[in-house]
């Protein structure tokens, strides 16, 4: 269906429900919802969550000034999925690059290519005036997507209100198992940077991808004065992100992998949909299963990972 089209149905679908809008931003169509908690909007494009906003509090996810808004373009901000692979494919486990010829692994773009397909609304529920659920899908059949062979289902389950909850469930409808690496990679609003510190990881084990991928032990909070790039091989209980005026709780299951990314000043000026100051505003605080964390689904198997942030 083409964005006309796709708007109508949804208009038809869900338009009546109390708080849902269906927007379009350029090139992209988005649900807006409003609820008694809160307020949320995501795109169908990579089912991006762009906004969450309790009311009468700052914005918790970040989103980028910049951003283009158009097809193909996953936005700079909220909380894009990655997946099949997270990152650069030549740097995930064999077990994630073996579906690729080596001439496919030095094409394939970082983060995998879900976040920039268009995903349908399967339902829209507001079960209480102060919770609302959406469910988006995608589904993948065989010989269906040049960068993927397997037939995949892909379920995501966002509720919004007092707590943000989202839950990406990938099932295997193939015959043959896989292997995958994913996250959702969350882009936290901050007061500054230099404020910022994060709790839960101490005595975590991480790899520094800045520091040749060595690997280190956490002492205390993390804490930011130049670029982080980061995978601790954990995931924490209960993870908060400090800042200036606020905490931010951060629970997730079905992961033991975090990364913590922050571009600082030099990365920020080679990004994307990025303003050169935006580092400063900004914290990824990513839940994943990555590196010795990846997904293994035989044939009918399912997986979820889920994020929590309050
Ligand atoms: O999660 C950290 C990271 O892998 C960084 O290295 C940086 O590349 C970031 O993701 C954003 O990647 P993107 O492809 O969205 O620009």
């Amino acid at each position: 269906m083409n964005i006309a089209e796709t708007m109508q149905s949804l208009y038809a679908n869900y338009g009546e429900l109390e708080g849902i809008t269906i927007e379009c931003q350029n090139e992209l169509l988005a649900i807006g919802i409003q609820n008694t908690a809160a307020k949320a909007e995501i795109f169908l494009q990579g089912a991006q969550i762009s906004q969450y906003q309790r009311h009468n509090e700052e914005p918790v996810l970040w989103l980028s000034k910049a951003c283009v808004y158009q097809n193909g373009s996953p936005l700079r901000g909220g909380i894009p999925i990655c997946w099949p692979w997270f990152g650069d494919i030549n740097k995930n486990p064999q077990a994630v690059q073996s579906p690729f010829t080596e001439d496919k692994l030095k094409t394939l773009s970082a983060h995998g290519f879900i976040r920039e397909r268009n995903w349908e609304v399967n339902a829209i529920q507001t079960p209480t005036d102060n919770i609302t659920i959406i469910e988006l899908r995608y589904q993948i059949f065989a010989e269906q997507e040049p960068l993927w062979p397997f037939a995949t289902d892909l379920i995501y389950r966002i509720e919004i209100g007092e707590q943000l909850k989202a839950s990406l469930t990938i099932k295997n409808l193939d015959s043959m198992p896989f292997n995958y690496s994913c996250a959702l990679h969350s882009y936290f609003a901050i007061d500054h940077i230099n404020h910022a510190r994060i709790k839960g990881f101490d005595q975590s084990d991480y790899i520094d991808t800045l520091a040749d991928w060595s690997q280190y032990i956490q002492k205390g909070d993390i804490l930011f004065n130049n670029e982080v790039d980061r995978i601790y091989q954990s995931a924490p209980e209960a993870i908060q992100l400090i800042d200036n005026n606020r905490e931010i709780h951060i629970k997730s299951t079905g992961s033991n992998s975090t990364v913590i990314w922050n571009p600082w000043v030099d990365k920020a000026k080679r990004l994307s949909q990025f303003n050169a100051e935006d580092y400063q505003k900004m914290l990824c605080i990513e839940t994943a299963n990555i590196m010795d964390d990846v997904v293994y689904l035989e044939p009918s198997e399912a997986h979820s990972l889920t994020v929590i942030i309050s």
